[in-house]
């Protein structure tokens, strides 16, 4: 790996600008901070002699000579040959197997590339040949992993791709009003609320959750930050698989919490046959921005179908034998090698081995050839049932890329499928027993949620709206701003206050979980601890320092280590820029759950809730390694560092507790470090100005 030399400001700024108009060339990128000069022999045949003169006739309006300049040279270049053969039009897919191997191959090259102006060189050489996406993606996975360039604040991806993340319709608005409105008096192109929330099927009341535009830069950067393929010490990083199985087993407990909260049940898992069907239909109104062609969609009750892409057969049949050998694999409490040894699950690693078999990780999964990819193939099949044998060459639906996949209600149903599988192996786990539950010396005698410091049995949530620029990403149009101006959920920010006690003689270190557990089903009805644990979400863990005798710990929600705050997760990056300056690591991590949607919606009436708090001994959580990460992030790991809480993910609510412990009550009676208290969350039917909404 490359390490730590500086970096120009001219070459941030060049590195920066390749994300911007992916399916421009580079020599017409319209940004007044550089200007990046490159040789003749950087850009397409078909490009180079015509470079100055369409480069110039584009710039006449523009006060180009007085942009700064960097001037790239030429490099011997590399063979481009592997990654050719995904067409520029077509669309590119982390799910895909040849295609994550070429991705792999592609950041090996970002990442082992020196110095900078080389790295540079060759990134604007693959950007004018490559597909916009593989591009974008690979570029990003090597810059957050390198040392050189790991500060580096990467445009977002709603801001570079904003077709994958805004309907078709506001983006042709977009460009309509460049040119008939002058830049002072642009109006923001509005997305229609129903895209929001509607009530017109029981599907489309979850809106708000699937179609966020954090929500969904989230997966994007959980999957960029931990790469399928690529060099191995981007891969293989610390509790990557048991943390796959908790990033996505999280998301699909709060999707669950949203849906009880407006009347719908749990999903369901999905049992991809050629005896079932699709049951949920789903159309994405989403440009591909390749070949400019509408993302198909797909019916109700669509047969599943085995697909042939690129010629890769996928099946059902293989898919469902695949599951069936990993969940073989758990009853028999090992893994099947390739050379016919086995491998013990043990309680350390048993579910970081599970979470590669299931992920399908080529380069982690103990046994690839025998386990197969089910969970990513799961995803083309499910992407492709329009078009299964590409009989009419339609692009695949939104499950086969990253960016998008929320956007599907299927998306919800095939990961609960997934996450069965690794609950199947948790329940062949030991209870947890008194020591793993304890705090020897800890109680916790009362929690207050609080709002300006006063108690209250009551949060809200509320509609907001904000605009996010999105001319980085409109190839071939006005470098000028033009905003979407769209509707999100938020919530009033709260504190807990945490009375506790300190019965030993010393100041003590504990860890502080704090979770949000459902007191009922969308019915009303209660449900006991066992369904409780499956729908609990976790919403901040951190460490706190208690004195002996009793004291208040107060953690305010906005601090929480699970989120993102809203303007660093909003894609506004210029606007998140004034606003502060981050750290190294703080520039690396970027992937935490969207802020703004912290709490589920709940409901005009309310809808119950417990919150859940425990204290742990930090002693039995830290990690003895000098490369822990900071305690800044839940949901992903710091690169070369130690995931820092040494608990299973999920703790406490991974495993089935003991039989004398049936509803959440035995169990905050049974252990003083636990405590709860009732909430309820009201649904303001009111829509508020956020930060970023231009009026
Ligand atoms: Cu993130 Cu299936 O792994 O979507």
């Amino acid at each position: 790996m490359v390490e730590g030399k500086r970096i120009t400001q001219e070459e941030e700024k060049a590195l920066r600008e390749l994300f911007s108009c992916p399916g421009m060339p580079v020599f017409l990128l319209k940004n007044k901070d550089i200007d990046i000069v490159c040789p003749p022999d950087m850009v397409q045949a078909r490009y180079s002699d015509k470079m100055e003169a369409i480069a110039f006739k584009f710039a006449e309006d523009s006060d180009a000579d007085e942009t700064p300049k960097i001037y790239l040279k030429s490099l011997k270049w590399p063979s481009l040959q592997f990654a050719l053969k995904i067409d520029k039009n077509e669309a590119f897919s982390l799910f895909h197997a040849p295609h994550r191997q070429i991705a792999g191959k592609l950041i090996e090259m970002f990442m082992t590339t020196e110095p900078i102006s080389d790295l540079l060189s060759l990134a604007v050489y693959c950007r004018e040949r490559l597909n916009a996406f593989l591009f974008s993606y690979a570029l990003t996975t090597a810059l957050m992993h390198r040392s050189d360039t790991k500060h580096i604040r990467i445009p977002d991806i709603s801001e570079n791709f904003p077709a994958k993340f805004h309907p078709k319709s506001a983006i042709n608005k977009c460009r309509e009003t460049i040119y008939l409105n002058p830049k002072q008096k642009r109006p923001a192109i509005q997305i229609p609320f129903e895209n929001v929330m509607s009530n017109v099927s029981p599907e489309l009341k979850m809106n708000y959750f699937r179609e966020d535009i954090c929500v969904n830069q989230h997966h994007w950067h959980w999957h960029v930050i931990y790469p399928a393929e690529g060099p191995l010490e981007v891969v293989k990083k610390d509790r990557r698989g048991e943390l796959f199985y908790y990033m996505h087993n999280q998301i699909i407990r709060r999707y669950d919490n949203d849906r009880i909260c407006v009347g719908l049940s749990p999903v369901l898992p999905l049992e991809i046959s050629h005896f079932n069907k699709c049951e949920e239909g789903y159309y994405p109104k989403l440009d591909s921005s390749l070949g400019s062609r509408y993302i198909a969609g797909r019916p109700d009750f669509a047969d599943f179908q085995d697909v042939n892409q690129d010629g890769l057969v996928v099946t059902t049949q293989k898919l469902e034998l695949w599951l069936n050998r990993i969940r073989n694999c758990i009853s028999k409490g090992y893994i099947e090698l390739e050379d016919d040894k086995v491998l013990k699950l043990t309680l350390e690693t048993g579910c970081d081995e599970i979470g590669n078999l299931l992920e399908a990780n080529s380069t982690l999964s103990k046994n690839y050839g025998f386990y197969g990819d089910a969970h990513n193939y799961g995803h083309i099949l499910l992407a492709n049932m329009h078009d299964p044998n590409q009989t009419y060459k339609e692009l695949p639906g939104i499950m086969g890329d990253v960016t998008t996949a929320m956007r599907d209600p299927i998306f919800y149903r095939w990961h609960k499928t997934i996450d069965l599988v690794v609950q199947d192996y948790k329940n062949t786990l030991p209870h947890y027993v008194k020591k793993d539950l304890q705090c020897p010396g800890l109680s916790v005698k009362k929690v207050e949620v609080c709002r300006h410091g006063k108690s209250v049995d009551e949060l809200n949530t509320f509609w907001e709206i904000d605009d996010v620029d999105v001319s980085r990403g409109l190839d071939f149009a006005s470098s000028e701003s033009v905003f979407v101006q769209f509707k999100h959920l938020n919530h009033t920010n709260f504190s807990l206050d945490i009375k506790v006690q300190n019965k030993s003689k010393d100041t003590q270190k504990v860890s502080v979980r704090i979770w949000l557990i459902p007191e009922t089903d969308n019915s009303k009805n209660p449900i006991n601890l066992a369904r409780m644990q499956n729908l609990a979400i976790e919403m901040d863990k951190f460490v706190a320092t208690v004195k002996p005798g009793e004291s208040t710990i107060n953690r305010k929600s906005c601090d929480s280590n699970l989120t993102l705050s809203f303007e660093r997760s909003f894609p506004n990056r210029y606007k998140a820029e004034k606003i502060g300056k981050v750290t190294e690591d703080e520039s690396w991590c970027t992937c935490g759950w969207p802020h703004h949607m912290y709490l589920p919606i709940g409901s005009i009436d309310g809808i119950q809730f417990f919150v859940f708090v425990m204290l742990t001994p930090f002693e039995k959580d830290k990690v003895e390694s000098k490369d822990v990460a900071s305690d800044t992030s839940i949901y992903c790991g710091l690169k070369d560092k130690k995931y820092p809480d040494r608990r299973p993910m999920n703790f406490p609510f991974d495993r089935i507790f003991d039989t004398d412990i049936k509803e959440l009550d035995d169990l905050v009676d049974t252990y003083d470090n636990m405590a709860t208290t009732k909430i309820s969350i009201r649904h303001l039917n009111e829509t508020r100005s956020g930060k970023f909404c231009s009026g």
